[in-house]
């Protein structure tokens, strides 16, 4: 496989239109530490902003190396970069991924190791303009963008870093193993973290003054720990079986009084291609 370089510019149209929730209608919001919510308030309450996307532009340059040769041969070596704005909602924003791997080629079962540091903006409560990073469509499996295994199901490629290393080995040319750890932080507290997910008002805390909650306070939010076998059961066949967990952690412990389970999963996945 040769060295790969690629440099990429998407340009988003969409009708914007902003809605603004009923459930905040009236609130007095001209206290909240949030300056973007400060600004949204004049309209009379929170603003579900759609078609958010419309005149969103995005730049990413990626490289990666093939088959290295000499001191480097069994290396590998990626980097992506992305920037993202759109005037007309102030936004700001950015992205990035670093991955290095080493394959001990001469090993009984081949093993390989891969360490990533993949980082999405989030944006800053503090500042009037969006940093907010917008996703759009990844791909979402493991082995590609998703951050963590269960984890990717809570939280979007937005306002999140993760560093994460896999093991893989391979007893036989049609079985491998795959070891995965994540450890997963938001990069703004108090900011959202999920896909359509709002300011939200609470009036629980902070006495008779409405509080603006949202995402977390507390950057680390989750360890993940996922098991991943595959198998090439004949050219058409393939098993892929897993099991993973997903530890909280304090930004989400600090959510939920009394504490959040570890969430637990485990698939089996037989697929024929005719
Ligand atoms: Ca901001």
């Amino acid at each position: 496989m040769a060295n790969t370089v690629c440099l990429g510019l998407l340009k988003q149209r969409a009708t914007a239109r902003e809605v603004i929730t009923e459930a905040t209608k009236g609130v007095d919001l001209s206290e909240s530490p949030s300056e973007r919510v400060k600004a949204l308030a004049g309209k009379g309450g929170l603003v579900i902003a759609k078609a958010m996307r419309d005149g969103t532009n995005t730049v990413n340059f990626y490289a990666g190396t093939g088959k290295l040769k000499g001191a480097l041969e069994n290396w590998l070596f990626a980097i992506d970069g992305t920037y993202q704005w759109n005037n007309r909602i102030d936004q700001s924003a950015w992205a990035g991924r670093v991955q290095v791997g080493y394959t001990f080629a001469k090993a009984k079962w081949r093993p390989s190791i891969t360490y990533s540091f993949q980082t999405f903006s989030g944006d800053d409560p503090d500042t009037p303009g969006l940093e907010r990073f917008d996703p759009l469509f990844y791909e979402g499996s493991p082995s590609a963008w998703s951050t963590g295994s269960k984890s990717s199901m809570v939280f979007i490629n937005s306002n999140v870093r993760a560093h994460g290393v896999a093991f893989r080995v391979q007893p036989s040319p049609k079985d491998t193993l795959t070891l995965r750890l994540t450890r997963i932080d938001a990069n703004q507290l108090r900011s959202p973290l999920q896909f359509g997910q709002a300011e939200r008002v609470d009036f629980g805390t902070g006495g008779d003054l409405p509080n603006v909650v949202a995402g977390v306070t507390a950057s680390h939010v989750s360890d993940d720990i996922f098991l991943e076998y595959n198998r090439v059961i004949t050219r058409n066949l393939f098993l892929s079986a897993g099991a993973t967990i997903s530890e909280p952690g304090e930004g989400i412990e600090n959510t939920v009084p009394g504490g959040v389970p570890a969430w637990t999963g485990g698939y089996v996945n037989l697929v024929f291609n005719f």
